[in-house]
C-alpha cells in the first residue's frame, strides 16, 4: 500500500515536472517568437535600384552646379577648386558678408604702371576701380608713371589713398613691362611691408566693370587667362626653351596665369618678384627674352609655388575671345587698344 502511494507520488511528480517544463517551453517559445515576429510585422521591399537611380540624379544636380554638362566644361578652368585643393573664384562660391567681416581693417595695395601713351588708361582705371574694387576697404594706390604732372586724381572714398610714384621710361613697352617686377622687388621689401597687408598687380589699359572684393585676396593669388581656360595644358603659351629661366616643360603646369591681375600677401609678392626678376636678368645675360616677357616668368614661377587662391576669368575678361557666355560676369575687362600705335 505504501509502495503504491510513493510510486503514486512519484508519478504525479513527474507529471507535473513534465507538465511545467513544457509549459516553460512553450513560453520561452512564446517569448522568442514574439522577439523574432515582432519588429518585421509586415514585410517591406526596398526598391533599391529606385534609391540608387534618385540618388545619382540628385549627385549629377549638384555637379551641374559646379559645372555644366557639356564636354567643354569638364575643363580644369571650370572648376570650382583645383587638383591642390585651393578655391576657383567663381559668382555664387562664397558670402561676402562673411568675408568683408573677416576683412575690416584689411588693407590693400593696387600697383599699376602708366608709362608714356599707357598714361590715357589712368583715369578710367582709377574712376572703375572707386567704383568696384575692394568698395568700403582700405586701399592705397600705387601708380608708377614718368608722367606724375598728367594724372588726374580721381575723387576718392574714405579710407583710399593715391601714391605716385616716378618710374623710368625705357624704350622698349617689353621692358616697360618687364620692369614692373624690378620695382616690386624693392617696394614689396623697403616701403609696402608698413603700409599695406595685401598687393593686387594690373595692367593699366583695363577698367573694372563689375564688384571686385575681398573674395580675391589669398597667400598667392592669380588669374586663369581668359584665352586658355578651356584649353589643355600642351596649348598653353608657355616658355618652352629649355635656354629660358621661364622654361616650363611639356606634361607640367596646370593652368595659363595672365600677368594682368594677380596678387598676395606683401611677403609672398616680394619672393614672387624676386624669382621673376632673377629670371629676367639670367635671360638678359643670355641675349634671350621670354616669350611672353614677365608672364612667362610668372607663369614658371606659379608652376611650382601654387597659387593659394585662382581667379576665374570673371576677374580678366577680354572681349575679343569667345565662349563669353560660360562667364556670367566680367569685372575687369581689357580694352581694346591699338598697339602700333601705343607702343610708338
Ligand atoms: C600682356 C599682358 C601683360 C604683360 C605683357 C607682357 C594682357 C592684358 N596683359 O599685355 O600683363 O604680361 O603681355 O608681354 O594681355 N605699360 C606701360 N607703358 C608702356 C608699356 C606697358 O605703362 O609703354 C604697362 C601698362 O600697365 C600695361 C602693361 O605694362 O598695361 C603691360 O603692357 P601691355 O598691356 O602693352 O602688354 P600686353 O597687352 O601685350
Amino acid at each position: 500500500m505504501l509502495e503504491n502511494w510513493r510510486y503514486m507520488l512519484i508519478f504525479r511528480s513527474s507529471v507535473f515536472g513534465i507538465l511545467v517544463i513544457f509549459m516553460l517551453l512553450m513560453m520561452g517559445f512564446w517569448v522568442q517568437k514574439e522577439n523574432v515576429v515582432f519588429p518585421y510585422k509586415n514585410e517591406q521591399t526596398i526598391d533599391w535600384s529606385k534609391t540608387v537611380a534618385e540618388k545619382s540624379k540628385e549627385l549629377e544636380q549638384c555637379e551641374k552646379k559646379l559645372l555644366s554638362n557639356t564636354a567643354e566644361n569638364k575643363s580644369m578652368g571650370l572648376n570650382t577648386l583645383t587638383p591642390w585643393l585651393a578655391p576657383i573664384v567663381w559668382d555664387g562660391t562664397y558670402d561676402l558678408s562673411i568675408l568683408d567681416k573677416q576683412h575690416s581693417g584689411t588693407r590693400i595695395g593696387l600697383f599699376v604702371f602708366a608709362v608714356k601713351k599707357y598714361i590715357r588708361f589712368l583715369q578710367l582705371f582709377l574712376e572703375s576701380a572707386e567704383r568696384y574694387f575692394m568698395v568700403g576697404h582700405k586701399v592705397t594706390y600705387y601708380v608708377f608713371t614718368d608722367k606724375v604732372d598728367e594724372v588726374v586724381k580721381p575723387k576718392m572714398a574714405d579710407g583710399r589713398i593715391l601714391q605716385l610714384h616716378n618710374v623710368v621710361a625705357d624704350q622698349r613697352w617689353q621692358d616697360v613691362s618687364m620692369r614692373r617686377m624690378e620695382i616690386l622687388t624693392v617696394y614689396t621689401k623697403e616701403y609696402m611691408p608698413s603700409e599695406i597687408d595685401y598687393l593686387v598687380c594690373a595692367d593699366v589699359d583695363m577698367v573694372f566693370t563689375d564688384h571686385v572684393g575681398v573674395e580675391i585676396l589669398g597667400d598667392l593669388v592669380a588669374t586663369i587667362h581668359p584665352g586658355y581656360f578651356l584649353s589643355e595644358p600642351e596649348s598653353f603659351t608657355y616658355e618652352r626653351r629649355p635656354i629660358s629661366a621661364a622654361y616650363i616643360p611639356d606634361g607640367e603646369g596646370d593652368f595659363y596665369y595672365m600677368a594682368a591681375f594677380y596678387g598676395g600677401k606683401v611677403d609672398e609678392i616680394y619672393k614672387l618678384s624676386v624669382a621673376c626678376q632673377n629670371g629676367i636678368i639670367e635671360d638678359k645675360k643670355k641675349n634671350i627674352e621670354a616669350v611672353w616677357q614677365e608672364e612667362s616668368h610668372l607663369n614658371r614661377y606659379l608652376v611650382y609655388n601654387k597659387p593659394t587662391k585662382v581667379l576665374s576669368p570673371e576677374y580678366l575678361w577680354d572681349t575679343n575671345v569667345p565662349y563669353g557666355d560660360l562667364v556670367k560676369k566680367k569685372r575687369f575687362v581689357i580694352l581694346n587698344k591699338n598697339n602700333q600705335e601705343i607702343r610708338n
